[in-house]
């Protein structure tokens, strides 16, 4: 029987499903993060189960010859090497779709709270601060009719404009390396402009573009320059993406008003600076995070796993693998 390595914490249920077709190593309470620990656990595995973290690069494979398959339940597989799993005949696999609707529930969350200032009048409350009732007191930006502006259009990016557009009777404004087509953008009634334009124009930035070397830093003290001193920004794509430490001194200098953030740089740490600015709102990476969606992609993860390693009613052809040709006949 083949055996595997479960890295993070995950539903019992689902270690039970994934018992019936190996012998299976789990972390227990505390994901397994650091390169050595990884690689010395994952000494005689055929296949483990990931999340958004930890790496998996070339120095990994090399030191696991047995892994044959990598199953991650985010859909963001940033931190895997794909093309040198390939070159080793190694499966990858992501999570994606299963999530789109909860994340992009939460963006829009993440992005109303943060124009209606929802954490920072929380606190207040709860300081004892609130005395009496004032004509500004919080007062934000309106979301409704307000123009959305969407960095990285892809499956949540549209998810959110739709929202914007049908829901709240928002004009949507998006800028993606590729446009859709004519018939998507009628739907959402979604306008392409250039990154520039979509920085000076958007009352409410919502950041959905995965992290590559090319997205590092996509915003960064220049960009938020151009924006309008009363927009906000909201990110739920990658720490990374976004330039912290610039955002940090933007916020704090007002130059624009807010931001949300479920997604930081070398998170779980945050960047100080972020911490000490009132108009931000802050989670931690919860954007997919209702129990059923969860429960949805670490049952894909699994689903994923059983099958490239030959097991289960879909051997062979795991539903999301990235490299699908690794395990081609031939
Ligand atoms: C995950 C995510 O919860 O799917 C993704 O890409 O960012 C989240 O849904 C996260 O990656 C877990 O590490």
């Amino acid at each position: 029987m083949d055996k595997i390595l479960v890295t993070i914490p995950l539903f019992d249920e689902v270690v039970e499903r994934l018992r019936q077709h190996f012998e299976v190593e789990t972390c227990g309470e505390q994901a397994i993060t650091a390169p050595g620990e990884l690689a010395a656990r994952l000494q005689g595995k055929a296949g483990m189960v990931v999340a958004g973290t930890p790496q998996v690069d070339a120095l990994l494979l090399q030191a696991c010859p047995g892994l044959r398959a990598v199953c991650s339940m985010a859909v963001g597989y940033n931190n895997i090497d794909v093309p040198a799993c390939t070159a080793r005949g190694v499966l990858v696999s992501n999570a994606p779709d299963v999530l789109t609707e909860t994340t992009a529930d939460f963006g829009f969350a993440l992005m109303m709270a943060t124009a209606r200032r929802i954490s920072e009048s929380e606190h207040f409350l709860r300081a004892g601060q609130w005395t009496q009732w004032r004509y500004d007191l919080f007062a934000g930006a309106d979301v409704h009719g307000a123009t959305l502006g969407v960095l990285g259009m892809g499956r949540i990016g549209q998810a959110i404009a739709r929202r914007g557009a049908l829901g709240f009777g928002m004009p949507v404004i998006y800028h993606n390396r590729s446009r859709l087509d004519g018939a998507i953008e009628a739907e959402l009634g979604a306008r392409w402009v250039d990154k520039p334009s979509l920085l000076r124009e958007a009352d409410h930035l919502v950041i959905v573009v995965p992290y590559s070397p090319a997205s590092h830093h996509l915003i960064g003290a220049e960009e938020l320059a151009l924006m309008k001193p009363s927009a906000t920004l909201t990110n739920i794509a990658r720490g990374g993406v976004v330039d912290d430490a610039a955002l940090a001194e933007a916020l704090r200098a007002r130059r624009i008003a807010a931001a949300g953030l479920d997604v930081f740089e070398g998170e779980p740490s945050v960047h100080p600076a972020l911490l000490t600015v009132p108009n931000v709102v802050l989670t931690p990476h919860i954007a997919s995070a209702s129990l059923r969606t969860r429960r949805a992609m670490a049952d894909l993860a699994a689903d994923n796993l059983i099958a490239a390693l030959g097991r289960g009613p879909q051997a062979g052809r795991p539903p999301t693998a990235l490299n699908p040709e690794v395990l081609a006949p031939g």
